[in-house]
């Protein structure tokens, strides 16, 4: 690129790999834009494609158009983070290089950011956008899907768009970006907490040229992300829906037991003992998952301590059944309704309870267990 430029108002960043067949096509269009009065300057950013991506560019030669190849560092959200950082333009607008997003849109996008949107999206799914036919109908429920699963975060019809547009200065600390989603939008919209996100309608084009780099393990890794996100926004019900699950389970875990014990030992260990040993492996259960989803924060701290901790506060719940249901029942009498009450009572007091003073006292977040 060359230095003795002015600062263009928008940084095109193009993530790539393996696209040189798509670039010369799409650097055409976007030279288009630039001779319609759009100043931009192009960020290529590829995973060391070895496909002549570097030939091309280098054929090219556009003074507008910079190609960074890492060498070390893979994945399209990673490679979309680095050019924001090597991004010269007061904005910043990233996009597929197969040309499946149209760049005669980047006006629009500039006219929402200089008006009141902070984040703009090229969206399918509004009134005006559409995909071009032929996607199998696997591919469109697996889009669908993902959709509904970023709705606890973003109302946005399209938030599994690649086509983005933001500020430069979205993120002041690009540490709270966790690049391990392939949705690199879902995430900047989520971290750089926007508030208006403007779609602009887009056609969105079927590639003509290489393989899509959407594979399962990407599909996977947006599951993991969905996660990730959600404990970042939602940390105390990211923490307390899994806890209650995990506390539903434990109950399975300790009929599981009951009954297993009672089939292998034919009665021979007798009751004290059998319901002992269920309560301790329902306790263990509970503390393995719990220590694993609902306070993943507090992991690499010392086991033994927690595990202590834990099993102390999970018979706080166990005195307040016995007692509730010693209360409630006669001299000589245990009826089953005031066991039912008396255990229902140590549920409640176990989920609630529990969960609170395990977070405060025993799982505590540290410094560096903020993420995720
Ligand atoms: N730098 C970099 N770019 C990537 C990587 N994976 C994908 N890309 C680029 O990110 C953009 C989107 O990837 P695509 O494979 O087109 O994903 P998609 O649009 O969901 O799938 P298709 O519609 O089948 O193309 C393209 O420009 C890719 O070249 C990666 O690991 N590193
Ligand atoms: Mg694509």
């Amino acid at each position: 690129m060359n230095t003795r430029q002015p600062a263009p108002d928008v940084t095109v960043i193009v993530p790539t790999y393996q696209e040189a067949e798509s670039l010369p096509g799409l650097l055409d269009r976007l030279e288009a834009v630039r001779a319609g009065g759009v100043a931009l300057n192009v960020l290529i950013v590829d995973d060391d494609s070895q496909d002549g991506t570097e030939a091309v560019i280098a054929e090219m030669d556009r003074d507008w158009v910079r190609l960074l190849t890492r060498r070390e560092d893979r994945g399209l959200s990673s490679a979309v983070l680095c050019g924001i950082q090597e991004a010269t333009g007061e904005w910043c607008v990233v996009m597929d290089a197969d040309l499946s997003h149209p760049p005669e849109v980047i006006p629009d996008f500039l006219a929402a950011l200089r008006g009141d949107a902070d984040f703009v999206v090229g969206s399918r799914y509004v009134p005006g956008g559409s995909t071009e036919d032929g996607w199998g109908v696997l591919r469109w429920i697996n889009s669908k899907v993902a959709t509904v699963m970023a709705r606890p975060f973003t109302t946005v019809r399209d938030p599994m768009s690649g086509f983005l547009g933001f500020s430069r200065t979205l993120i002041d600390d690009s540490d709270v970006l966790d690049p391990v989603g392939y949705k690199i939008g879902l995430e900047l919209i989520v971290k750089g907490e926007c508030r208006h996100v403007e779609e602009v309608p887009i056609h969105f084009s079927t590639r003509r040229h290489g393989q899509s780099k959407l594979s399962l393990r990407v599909q996977l890794q947006y599951l993991n992300h969905i996660v990730r996100l959600a404990r970042w926004k939602y940390p105390r019900l990211s923490s307390f829906l899994p806890f209650a699950m995990v506390g539903v389970s434990g109950i399975g875990i300790y009929v599981l037991l009951l009954w297993i014990l009672e089939l292998v030992s034919g009665g021979t260990l007798g009751q004290d003992l059998q319901i002992i040993i269920a309560i301790v492996g329902a306790m263990f259960w509970n503390f393995t998952f719990d220590r694993w989803l609902a306070f993943w924060y507090a992991r690499k701290q010392p086991f033994l301590p927690q595990l202590l901790g834990f099993l102390a506060v999970c018979s706080i719940p166990v005195i307040v059944n016995f007692l509730i249901t010693r209360w409630l029942v006669g001299d000589d009498y245990v009826s089953p309704a005031a066991g039912a009450i008396g255990a229902f009572a140590g549920s409640v007091v176990g989920v609630v309870f529990n969960w609170l003073v395990m977070r405060s006292f025993i799982f505590r977040r540290s410094e560096s267990s903020s993420g995720n």
